[in-house]
């Protein structure tokens, strides 16, 4: 066989890095265990490197209702566009048994594109940062814990924003 035959395509090559945080929760099933298998899940993504994940969060349903969530925060390096990754979350959380019913319903998987670089998208079916992630203690706690103080595109620094939500029901797990 020849060289030119053992040769791989990479569609990702020659691609900007741009780093991702991904938001992980969970309330519904064994909730705990999705999250954790989820993180996994995103250490395999095409064109994607994983750099790292926060502790793992409790925290009550925020404009929500069921059973506590759990959360976390996930760092990538992907070479995958915004819409890309989208799609890549989407299909992961369907793995999980996502079903979409109503705004905020319970979910056994929820990935969301928090950050995408220093981008901001608006899109029909893609908002980044993501749209309520400023005022979420479930997301800036964990997102704190592994990029510090960072600045969210239009709305400031990670840490202000945490500060003004204090109080909201957020425990880390051991
Ligand atoms: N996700 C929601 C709505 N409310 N509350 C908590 N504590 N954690 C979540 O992940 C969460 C939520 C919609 O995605
Ligand atoms: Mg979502
Ligand atoms: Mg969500």
């Amino acid at each position: 066989m020849s060289d030119a035959a053992l040769e791989v395509h990479d569609p990702f090559a020659g691609r900007p890095v741009v780093t991702a945080f991904i938001g992980v929760g969970a309330n519904l099933g064994f909730a705990r265990d999705a999250v954790l298998n989820a993180l996994a899940d995103l250490s395999g993504l095409l064109g994607s490197e994983f750099i790292a994940s926060s502790s793992l969060y409790r925290s009550s349903p925020v404009d929500g209702d069921g059973p506590d969530y759990i959360n976390a925060v996930a760092e990538l390096g992907t070479r995958q566009s915004a819409h890309e990754l989208l799609h890549a979350l989407q299909a992961i959380e369907t793995r999980y048994g996502r079903v979409r019913t109503t705004r905020n319903a319970p979910r056994t998987l929820d990935l969301d594109l928090l950050l995408y670089g220093d981008g901001i998208l608006k899109t029909p079916d893609l908002v980044v940062p993501h749209a309520r992630m400023a005022g979420r203690a479930f997301v800036l706690r964990p997102l704190i814990e592994i990029a510090g103080p960072i600045d969210i595109p239009g709305h400031g620094r990670a840490d202000a924003l945490l500060a003004r939500i204090d109080g909201q029901d957020i425990e880390r797990l051991a």
